[in-house]
Order: structure tokens, then sequence, then C-alpha cells
């Protein structure tokens, strides 16, 4: 079970409401617990409100710690790639951004082309979030974003979808088999947490080409690596084996963890 970023004074209650619903709560970290339909059939429906609310200290929801205003720091570091060299980026660079299309297919019902204006028309989510890379600096910063789940709303991930992959236009290494981009890729648990975001802002300004333009992954219970810059497609897989090396992402299958929860 990952680690809860707080307590909350009411936690025995919600563990006794927990226990109550018949179920184990170390059972199915993957799945959001409102998922588990034991919790669903053994509560009342005033009970499930509040169910609902208490999860987040629970498990796989807890949200990492949000900050203030004053807490955001005065420079933020760019890390990795910091202004990609490959054509077809400087291109869409050039022209603003104004012909980028966030490709999103795989596993989905319905594959989307989606520009920075049908991004921007979903529901925004802002979020003042410290950011942790495993070299060992942090840096707060504020995202706005739209939430990664409401962009799989649009495109419906099919039933064997499982894994949620980032595709980025940075040039890693050119090698004899080709050109390696930047890639990552996270869980559903992941993906539908309210946290996680594709920023297209970042301390209330546009977000610059340091820090991902035109989008970037927010991924907050995870380190650095995990939040992949200049996010170009989004494809649903259901394993990560045909993926690079086949750990999950560029650092992955350099020697890093999948899951870098902090
Ligand atoms: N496309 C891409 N995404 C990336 C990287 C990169 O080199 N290329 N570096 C990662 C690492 S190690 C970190 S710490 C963060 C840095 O984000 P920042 O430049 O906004 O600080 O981006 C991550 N995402
Ligand atoms: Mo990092």
């Amino acid at each position: 079970m990952p680690k809860m970023s707080y307590q909350h004074p009411d936690r025995r209650t919600v563990l006794k409401t927990a226990l109550a619903a018949g179920g184990s709560l170390l059972v199915g970290g993957c799945q959001p617990l409102s998922e588990q339909p034991w919790a669903r059939k053994t509560l009342s429906s005033a009970e499930w409100l509040t169910y609902r609310a208490q999860r987040l200290l629970l498990s796989a929801d807890a949200l990492a710690r949000e900050y203030s205003e004053a807490d955001i720091s005065p420079w933020f570091k760019p890390n990795g790639t910091s202004d990609p060299s490959d054509s077809d980026y400087q291109a869409l660079a050039r022209n603003g951004f104004a012909d980028y299309r966030l490709v999103v297919d795989g596993l989905v019902e319905q594959p989307a082309r989606l520009s920075l204006r049908d991004l921007r028309a979903l529901p925004p989510r802002t979020q003042i979030t410290r950011h942790d890379c495993v070299e060992g600096w942090s840096c707060i910063g504020k995202w706005t974003g739209a939430p990664l789940s409401e962009v799989l709303q649009i495109v419906r991930p099919g039933p064997r979808a499982r894994f949620v992959v980032f595709y980025c236009a940075d040039t890693m290494e050119s090698g004899a088999s080709g050109d390696v981009k930047y890639y990552e890729s996270i869980d559903f648990a992941d993906a539908l947490h309210p946290q996680t975001i594709l920023a297209y802002e970042m301390n209330g300004g546009e977000l610059g080409i340091p820090y991902g333009a035109p989008l970037r992954l927010r991924v907050e219970r995870q380190l650095g690596y995990k939040m992949a810059k200049y996010v170009m497609r989004i494809e649903l897989v259901d394993d990560l084996a045909r993926l690079g090396g086949g750990q999950g992402g560029y650092w992955e299958d350099r020697g890093y963890e999948w899951y870098a929860g902090i």
C-alpha cells in the first residue's frame, strides 16, 4: 500500500466503516476502493457518500500534499531535455504549437486527436505541488491542466486497457537502431487519480519549453522522471513488454523503478 501523505483525526472511523463493509483494506490495492464490488453492495447511500469522501485516506487515492502560493519556488530547475532539437518539435514550437495535436489511441473505443484548445475546454485543475527528482532536489510549482481522467473519458478505454503510455517529442539518444525518444507509463490507479493532469500552464503562465511545452504530465505521487514532458501521444495498452526495453519507461529501462512512489 502506498504511503499516506497525511493522517486524519477521523481515520479510526474510516477504518471502522471500511471494515464494517466486510472487506480487507489491503485487498485490491491497484483498484480504487470505490470500484470494489463489496463497497457498493454493502453500504447505504449515506454511508457511501462518507466512504467516498474518506477513501482518499485509505489507499491508492491518497492526495499528494498541496502547497500555498507563497511556497512556490522562485526558480524551478528544468531537468533532462530542456529544448528538444527534433525538427518536428521545432516546427510546432515556431508556430506557437497551433498545429499541435495530442494523439490518444490504442485500446480505446474512440481514438482522438486533441488540440490545445480542445484540452483547455475540459474542466481544468490547478495544484501547487512539490516535484522531487531522483537526483535529490525538489521544487514547488503551480500546475494547471486537463485531468487525465477527462481525456480518458473522451476516448473510452476498452476492457483490456491496463496501462497508459506517454510518447514524447524529445530524442534522448541516437543509435544504430534509430532514435530513442522519451517514454513513460502509469497504471489506471494513477491515471484516474484527481491530481494526475496534462498540464499546459505553470505558475499561472503558459508552460515554457524547458518545462515540457505544450503539454506535460503531472503525476504527483511519484518521482520527477514519471512526469513526461513534450507529450505527443498517449496509448492505452494491456502490457508494457513491447514498450522500449519492457520496463515501462526510458529511465526504467536504464534501472529506475517503474513505481516511483514518494
Ligand atoms: N520528455 C521528457 N520528459 C521528462 C524528462 C526528459 O528528459 N524528457 N526528464 C524527467 C526528469 S528526470 C525530471 S526530474 C522532470 C523534470 O521536469 P522539469 O524540467 O519541469 O523540472 O521531467 C521528467 N520528464
Ligand atoms: Mo528527475
